[in-house]
């Protein structure tokens, strides 16, 4: 493709520009301390889970060693992950929750 044109070296745009905002997943890891109990009521408070969905879910991360627990933008992921670890923290209970980019 040769340069002796006028164009200005500017890509225009073609299709319109729709990039989404990147998704993070928040994990809870399973430790041998924390009640499943506790498990049970941090992901029905923090993630709208109902009583039976909860359960599961904390008897995958018992069995599993791990799960997401939701996916969420940065900053809602960041403040559920603020949330349960200091509820954890207050307990005195070890619960890990994390995030990680999906
Ligand atoms: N493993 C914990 C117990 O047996 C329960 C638990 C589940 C802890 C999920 C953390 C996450 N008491």
């Amino acid at each position: 493709k040769g340069d002796d044109d006028d164009d200005v070296g500017l890509k225009l745009e073609t299709r319109p520009k729709t990039k989404r905002p990147p998704l993070y997943k928040v994990l809870i890891l399973n430790d041998d301390y924390t009640p499943m109990e506790f498990v049970v009521h941090v992901l029905e408070r923090f993630f709208g889970l109902s009583h039976a969905q909860a359960f599961e879910l904390m008897l995958t991360v018992h069995k599993k060693g791990l799960a997401v627990v939701g996916v969420f933008s940065f900053e809602i992921a960041e403040t559920k992950v603020a949330q349960v670890m200091d509820f954890a923290q207050r307990h005195q209970h070890p619960l890990q929750c994390t995030m990680e980019k999906e």
